[in-house]
């Protein structure tokens, strides 16, 4: 090989104090493993020494522990972006001690193309091959690979033998033009294939190569519980009577789904129902639930960003790699969540919601309005786009403490524009062709929990008029009464008048 062979550490000496580090893959697939881990090693030795020590972390989605968690836990993240579900960052960012911007995942790419955030001083490629020629055959996820390593002025190979080389060929790289006289994304249908099977870089800034045999590491689901299970069926059932009125054409639409056990629990409904043809996938993450429905021939196709499965379900795929190569294409993130794409395929989208307002507004982002859980991810990505826009969670958190719906959002990320059906456990609010008053009898009736139902119904009667009769001072008693007492369904209206 033409490339100098570093140990971990060798590699994280090349990163400097301050630089801009962009990594491939797209939550735990695809994503680095072994520099990172080093890097923060030499973080801690730095501080031990009274030196500062902060990289800025350019990903493609949220990472695994060997980065978020590893550098979080060395306080040596900077500024991170865009997306991450690491507890060890979650309380750093919560606290400052790492500056976090959350932004839609299709606009990162183009927006550190545009050098709107500085150059990027370094990339970390996980790959299962890289060619004296600068040829790299990504790992499971691509998320941002192809514009960091393009803008890098260093390039860290990490080259996992993990990683079957029979993977060649469910690659689709393709990077968009900039504007202006930017031309489509020329995808008509998911499977078509518009890129490289390989990224192709500049060799000469390939700097080392690390050797490493980790896998991702993705953990199995949980079993379907209760909730979850009525609310995948919930899900299914709408989309079964959208098809039966023709509000879906009988040849189906493409699906997105999230992360998590809802979305697992949806995929698993679809797939039981004999009513839905078999379908496509345009989405950023498959997880394990695609596998199962494309070995029974309900899912034909899936573009991803990412195979987000559990190690044991990447051995299944890894050991029958033959069946999955024609139904399997993995994109960079800016291309599996383009919104050109998915208002063209016509996308059903399938996302999760911390919090809903009666009004139809998402907060997918901020416990109790402050606290920053995760971020937005691709859900903006889709939801603005789709053919039908649905929002899912269970009507209440904290074994009830907490009631999901509620008068007004504590921090807003989806509209009441964007938002078609909000779907709880208690059932379906079909939101569309509804004005903001019809909308929340909609939710109210349909999808609050019992609990709750009658202090939203008394809100709701509470409010002053106008098109979205809203009581200012009582719009967030549901938080305050909280944060104060601990149960929201301890609410008293009386106080709040
Ligand atoms: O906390 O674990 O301490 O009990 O929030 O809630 O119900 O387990 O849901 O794991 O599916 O996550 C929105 C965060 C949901 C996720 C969110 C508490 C609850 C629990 C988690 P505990 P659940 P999930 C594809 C698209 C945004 C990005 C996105 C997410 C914990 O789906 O990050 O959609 N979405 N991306 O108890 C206070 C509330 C609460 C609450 C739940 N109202 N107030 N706490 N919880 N509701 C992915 C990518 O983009 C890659």
């Amino acid at each position: 090989m033409a490339f100098p062979i570093l140990t971990p550490q060798e590699a994280a000496d090349i990163i400097k104090n301050g630089d801009n580090i962009g990594l491939s893959g797209f939550t735990a697939a695809g994503t680095p493993k072994v520099v990172t881990e080093a890097l923060a090693a030499k973080a801690e030795k730095e501080h031990a020494e009274g030196r500062p020590f902060k990289v800025n972390i350019f990903s493609g989605a949220s990472t695994n522990d060997h980065v978020d968690g590893a550098l979080a836990r060395a306080n040596a993240i900077g500024t991170r972006t865009p997306y991450q579900s690491c507890p060890d960052l979650r309380k750093r960012i919560n606290t400052h001690d790492a500056h976090y911007f959350d932004l839609h995942l299709s606009e990162l790419a183009q927006k550190v193309r545009y050098g709107t955030f500085g150059d990027i001083d370094v990339a970390i490629i996980e790959a299962a091959r890289v060619s004296d020629n600068g040829e790299i055959l990504l790992g499971t996820g691509v998320g941002m690979s192809p514009t960091v390593a393009h803008l890098a002025k260093k390039i860290i190979i990490e080259l996992n033998e993990a990683i079957p080389e029979t993977i060649e060929g469910l690659h689709d790289i393709y990077m968009p033009l900039d504007p202006p006289y930017r031309r489509e994304i020329p995808i008509y249908k998911p499977s078509d294939r518009i890129g490289t099977t390989l990224l192709k870089v500049d060799p000469a800034k390939i700097v080392g190569v690390v050797r490493t045999n980790l896998t991702d590491g993705v953990h199995g689901f949980s079993p379907l519980d209760e909730t979850t299970q009525m609310i995948g069926n919930n899900v299914c059932n709408f989309l079964i009577h959208e098809l039966r009125r023709g509000a879906i054409p009988p040849s189906f639409l493409p699906l997105q789904s999230g992360v998590g056990n809802v979305a697992n629990a949806v995929l698993f409904g679809l797939g039981e129902s004999n009513e839905v043809p078999a379908f496509d996938m345009y989405t950023e993450v498959i997880q394990d639930a695609v596998v199962d429905l494309m070995e029974h021939g309900k899912c034909r196709f899936a573009s991803t960003c990412s195979l987000t499965f559990s190690d044991a379900k990447m051995a299944e795929v890894f050991n029958n790699i033959d069946f999955f190569r024609d139904k399997i294409l993995i994109r960079p993130g800016e291309i599996s969540n383009s919104p050109e794409i998915v208002r063209r395929l016509g996308v059903i989208t399938m996302n999760t919601a911390l919090e809903a307002d009666i009004f139809g507004n998402i907060n997918s982002t901020h416990v109790v309005g402050t606290k920053m859980m995760n971020g937005i991810g691709g859900s903006g990505d889709f939801t603005r786009n789709a053919y039908i826009s649905i929002f899912s969670c269970p009507s209440v958190a904290k074994g009830g403490l907490i009631s999901t719906i509620v008068p007004m959002v504590s921090h807003l990320d989806h509209s009441e524009h964007s938002v078609d059906v909000l779907i709880t456990d208690q059932g379906v609010a079909d939101l569309r062709g509804k004005d903001p008053v019809q909308r929340a009898e909609t939710i109210i009736e349909n999808c609050v929990n019992p609990d709750y139902k009658e202090l939203l119904w008394d809100y709701l009667r509470m409010g002053k008029g106008g098109q979205t009769p809203h009581s200012l001072n009582a719009a967030l008693a549901f938080h305050t009464t909280f944060a104060s007492e601990g149960d929201m369904r301890k609410t008293d209206w009386a106080k709040f008048a």
